[in-house]
């Protein structure tokens, strides 16, 4: 498909350059003009047309990649296709979302939001960072997808069935998190951990009790696949120092049974500019170095399920510091100078950070981290007691790359690319030679950078995307708040080519990752009419044809409605003011794309019908009065006449 692709942009192509060189040019587009002319009159140079012939899909072709991109602020996914970068899809995570029905019924949707109570009370945003899909032996399955709320330390599951959100879980051990999602190779766990430290019992602690009082820590989750859900009850904690914790990345190959955790602030500063005038900024990036956690996962793993020493803090199974220590499970690495990024390399051997205070990536070899472990070699250990690992037994090379490297990506021909936020570029450098091998500016100031299966054991090397923070002047005007750009750069060869600018209009988005596209299996329709999403299973309570009712019990009433092409069944509900009503909804078709929604006027409620999708929504008729209720989908020609009434006696 790809090979057949090239070659037609090659003759495409070339008929083009023909048609630009030529003074008459025979080939002439459906609307007139030459090609070569449009090209002319448009400005557009040869690198302009190959980006263009790269990029384009005509109507009806498919991508051959899906990119997940974190939504930022919004609490959402967004789902993109690439090399088109056509959006295709936001799935509502933390937020409610109302054409998808997300938090505006009563049944899974709601359940998946009140997952997200933070101490019982509800937040309805979520600042997402990092997108994992769930992998099988270290490649991406297509199967899950997980986002963190950086702001409220939660994590979400969306299947990707359906592109729907499973669940949400508040971890109450954090105040924020940050290394989060990111999967162990089989997705054995999700990892989650937190960035401000906070003191793990929720209790109040002063800024003077930082170091007594305040702790980092990592969970890791427990997934199970079979019920496409977190099992917080298999699922355990490490107590960390009171560091911020940044990045995660999983081992794999070589280092499987590993995770690797940046982190800064190893000062424990405690900020107060006010009074000290030492602000956090210039307190939390003083030292030299900072630490890179090296965690052995399936050890904790074993110590967890043998109980020893644990604690139970807030309901969750955490493995206090000191035994982590007694046991092996911790060391720090220094790490120059307030790193950010973390990431091993696709086959597991090293682990690339990045300070963006330093100009190098700094490059450390796992067998190394091993043999100082094995062999003592300790630098010396942190206020905790935890053994530091001496940098230049581990560290296998340093890369001098620019100013501000921040996030590395692999194209699995050897060839590494780190984005370089100061210098608003991406290096592309070999980890064979470990030298610098060519820059191309992004616009402007990149944070992430997503290569195709680029956290995998295999990346595919020939598209990445730069998540740019700031666009500028690349587009419109449209107020002071402006888009994100992602811009898609070609890695094919050398030099990198810039493909195309994609503006983001709900931000900040941070990571993302890019999934070949026929690793994904969605259903096209629900699998059998009256087919419930959160349960992922056939409903009890889905309605057939000709089974529709409504049943009163005192002041409860249950209505059993179905929809189809262009009708609900029944028409009329007639209730008392102050009944509670309960409306189970059935969408009974079966063809591709036939969605009905379910709004009732003044209500608060919509849901979304997709085909065969059973539903429910609740409310308590509070207010006497005639309330239409109507499908909010264009659905068919009679549309706008798929209606009832809701009818409230006082
Ligand atoms: S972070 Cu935003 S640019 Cu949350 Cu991964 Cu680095
Ligand atoms: Cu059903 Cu519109």
């Amino acid at each position: 498909m790809r090979a057949k692709r090239a070659i037609w942009a090659v003759a495409a192509f070339a008929v083009i350059a023909l048609a630009i060189a030529g003074p008459q040019s025979c080939t002439r587009g459906p609307a007139g003009a030459s090609v070569g002319e449009l090209a002319r009159e448009r400005g557009l140079s040869e690198a302009d047309i190959t980006a263009a012939l790269k990029t384009y899909l005509p109507t009806g072709q498919l991508d051959e990649y899906v990119m997940f991109s974190s939504g930022g602020h919004s609490g959402q996914v967004l789902v993109i296709g690439v090399p088109s970068m056509r959006l295709l899809k936001v799935i509502a995570a933390f937020t409610p979302e109302p054409w998808q029905g997300y938090g505006y019924g009563a049944g899974g949707t709601m359940e998946a939001l009140e997952g997200g109570l933070v101490n019982g009370k509800e937040v309805l945003w979520g600042d997402t960072h990092h997108p994992a899909i769930s992998e099988t032996d270290g490649e991406y399955d297509g199967q899950f997808l997980f986002i963190d709320d950086k702001a409220n330390a939660r994590v979400a599951v969306i299947s990707l069935k359906d592109f729907e959100t499973k669940q949400v879980l508040h971890n109450p051990l954090m105040g924020s998190d940050h290394g989060a999602t990111f999967v162990t190779p089989n997705t054995e766990y999700v990892i989650q951990s937190s960035q401000y430290a906070v003191p793990l019992d929720g209790s109040y602690a002063d800024l003077s009790e930082y170091q007594e009082r305040y702790r980092g820590a990592v969970t890791f989750w427990k997934f199970d696949r079979a019920a496409g859900r977190i099992d917080p009850s298999r699922s355990f904690t490490l107590e960390l120092p009171p560091y911020w914790q940044d990045l995660a990345d999983a081992g794999k190959g070589p280092s499987m049974g590993w995770v690797f955790l940046g982190s800064f602030n190893t000062e424990m500063a405690t900020g107060g500019i006010e009074t000290t005038g030492v602000p956090f900024e210039a307190g939390a990036s003083a030292n030299d170095m900072d630490y890179l956690h090296a965690i052995n996962w399936q050890r904790a793993e074993q110590v967890y399920q043998s109980g020893n020493g644990l604690r139970r803090i807030q309901g969750m199974s955490v493995i206090p510091l000191d035994v982590s220590i007694s046991e092996g499970l911790l060391y720090l690495i220094p790490e120059p100078k307030s790193p950010h990024g973390a990431d091993v390399t696709p086959d597991g051997r090293m682990i690339v950070t990045a300070g963006k205070l330093d100009p190098h990536v700094s490059v450390y070899s796992f067998e190394k981290i091993q043999d100082a472990i094995a062999n003592e070699t300790f630098s010396g250990r942190d206020p905790f007691g935890v053994a530091i690992l001496d940098f230049d037994a581990v560290l296998e090379a340093q890369v001098e790359l620019g100013l501000g490297p921040l996030h590395t990506q692999f194209d699995g021909r050897g060839g590494a690319y780190t984005s370089l936020f100061i210098e608003t570029a991406v290096a592309k450098w070999s980890l064979e030679d470990f030298t610098l091998k060519e820059k191309i500016g992004v616009h402007y100031n990149i944070g992430h950078l997503a290569a195709a299966e680029g956290d995998t054991r295999t990346p595919d090397g020939n598209y990445l995307v730069a998540l740019n923070k700031w666009s500028i002047d690349r587009f419109m005007p449209v107020g002071p708040l402006h888009p994100q750009n992602f811009q898609l750069i070609d890695v094919t060869g050398e030099p990198m080519q810039l493909l195309y600018d994609m503006p983001i209009g709900i931000g900040e988005p941070h990571y993302a990752q890019i999934i070949k596209a026929d690793k994904l299996d969605p259903w096209l329709v629900y699998p059998e009419v009256g087919f419930s999403p959160h349960a992922m299973a056939s409903d009890p309570n889905a309605v057939s044809s000709g089974e529709e009712r409504i049943e009163r019990n005192g002041n409860r009433v249950d209505v059993y409605m179905t929809a189809i092409r262009s009708h609900f069944t029944p028409e009329h509900i007639k209730v008392r003011q102050g009944d509670r009503v309960r409306i189970y909804l059935t969408s009974l078709e079966t063809i591709r794309d036939g969605t009905h929604g379910f709004a009732i006027d003044k209500h608060n409620i919509n849901v979304s019908l997709e085909p065969g999708e059973s539903e429910v929504v609740e409310f308590v008729a509070d207010q006497a009065g005639v309330y239409p209720f109507y499908c909010s989908e264009f659905c068919s020609a009679l549309h706008l006449e798929m209606v009832g009434y809701l009818l409230v006696e006082p």
